[in-house]
């Protein structure tokens, strides 16, 4: 066994909280070899419900969970932290106006921001999963700038995961078999799932999805919004948003950048654009991306068809005026 790592999970005592935890103490975010070490970061009002998550734990007697700390002091929890996993964030309540969450969120990542960069390991990478995750993630940049911005990304790999569920449910084949849909853009609607690229893995070799699926209308249409509204169509079923696939995607996330990607497949992560594909440099935009070693690279060279440019667009918009708004709460 390895030595154990840090790792802290802001909002610990929320939905996605509960269905990580067990996850991470059970090796299925750094393997079956790495022990960790928890801190749970949660506000006053939730001091209770995190203590109760801490006992759970304990009572799991999980061999790979090395010490758990249950905290609402931002500074303990950051701690000589490797990894931090942020769900913590303020809903949209009936009545708010747009730029009064954006504001309380804001607020919430400027302050998490200083503490990561002050009391985090060095080279401790940070994984954004409360929304608005992207402009989260760049808020989260801008208060930490010594903290490099590839070690900080925002999970869009729900949607990837959507997206290959609905073109393994379409052509009936396993999920496993299913590789390299993109996610573009925000983790928002206005996302762009893109399946173009897409393999699928058959007895007779590699294929490509679109000509299996051989529908252009359905890949332009009901794939594309499916994948779009499928956390509405949790909420509307649910009455909660999705919480296990959620904790589950940021696994995959954190492991496929930490233990890399396979060989042949990349998957959809936000990251900092740099102006890849024409989109605006600055922005924490979700791309197709390999990992090796701890490192994700930008998978280049991709066709983009004139129906994609649009929408990549349409999504790079939207987050340059999540940017503005985020900005214009700091005054
Ligand atoms: P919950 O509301 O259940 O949990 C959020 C937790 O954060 C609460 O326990 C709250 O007390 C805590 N919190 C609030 N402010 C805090 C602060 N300043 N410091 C520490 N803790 C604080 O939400 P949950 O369903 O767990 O979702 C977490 C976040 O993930 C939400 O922002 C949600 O919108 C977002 N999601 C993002 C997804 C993605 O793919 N990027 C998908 C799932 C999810 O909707």
């Amino acid at each position: 066994l390895k030595p154990p790592i840090k790792i802290l999970v802001t909002g610990a005592a929320g939905q996605i909280g509960y269905a990580i935890l067990p996850m991470i103490a059970r090796g299925q975010m750094f393997g079956p070899d790495q022990p960790v070490i928890i801190h749970m970061l949660d506000i006053s009002p939730a001091s209770e419900a995190l203590e109760g998550v801490k006992m759970e734990l304990i009572d799991s007697a999980l061999p790979l969970l090395r010490g758990v700390v249950a905290t609402t002091d931002v500074v303990e929890a950051c701690k000589g932290v490797n990894f931090a996993v942020m769900l913590a964030g303020f809903p949209r309540k009936e009545g708010m106006e747009r730029k009064d969450v954006m504001s309380k969120n804001v607020a919430i990542y400027k302050a998490q921001a200083s503490a990561l960069e002050q009391h985090a390991a060095p080279n401790c990478k940070i994984l954004v999963v409360a929304n608005p995750a992207n402009t989260n993630a760049l808020i989260l940049k801008e208060f930490a700038p010594s903290i490099p911005a590839k070690n900080i990304t925002c999970l869009t790999r729900l949607d990837h995961n959507r997206a290959l569920a609905q073109l393994s449910e379409r052509l009936h084949v396993h999920i496993g078999d299913v590789k390299n849909v993109i996610i573009w853009g925000n983790h928002s609607s206005t996302q762009y799932p893109d399946a173009n690229h897409a393999i699928v893995t058959t007895k007779d070799g590699e294929k490509s999805a679109k000509e299996l699926v051989a529908n252009d209308a359905w890949l332009k249409g009901e794939f594309i919004s499916t994948v779009q509204q499928r956390g509405a169509a949790i909420i509307k079923a649910r009455k909660l948003s999705s919480s296990l696939s959620a904790a589950s995607a940021a696994c995959d996330h954190m492991r496929d950048w930490i233990l890399g990607t396979p060989e042949g497949t990349w998957v959809s992560m936000g990251v900092y654009s740099d102006g890849a594909y024409g989109i605006p440099a600055g922005l924490f935009y979700s791309f197709p991306v390999t990992c090796d070693k701890g490192e994700w690279r930008t998978v280049q060279g991709l066709t983009v068809d004139e129906f994609s440019r649009a929408k990549m667009e349409a999504t790079a918009q939207e987050l340059v005026e999540e940017k503005n708004l985020a900005y214009s709460c700091l005054n």
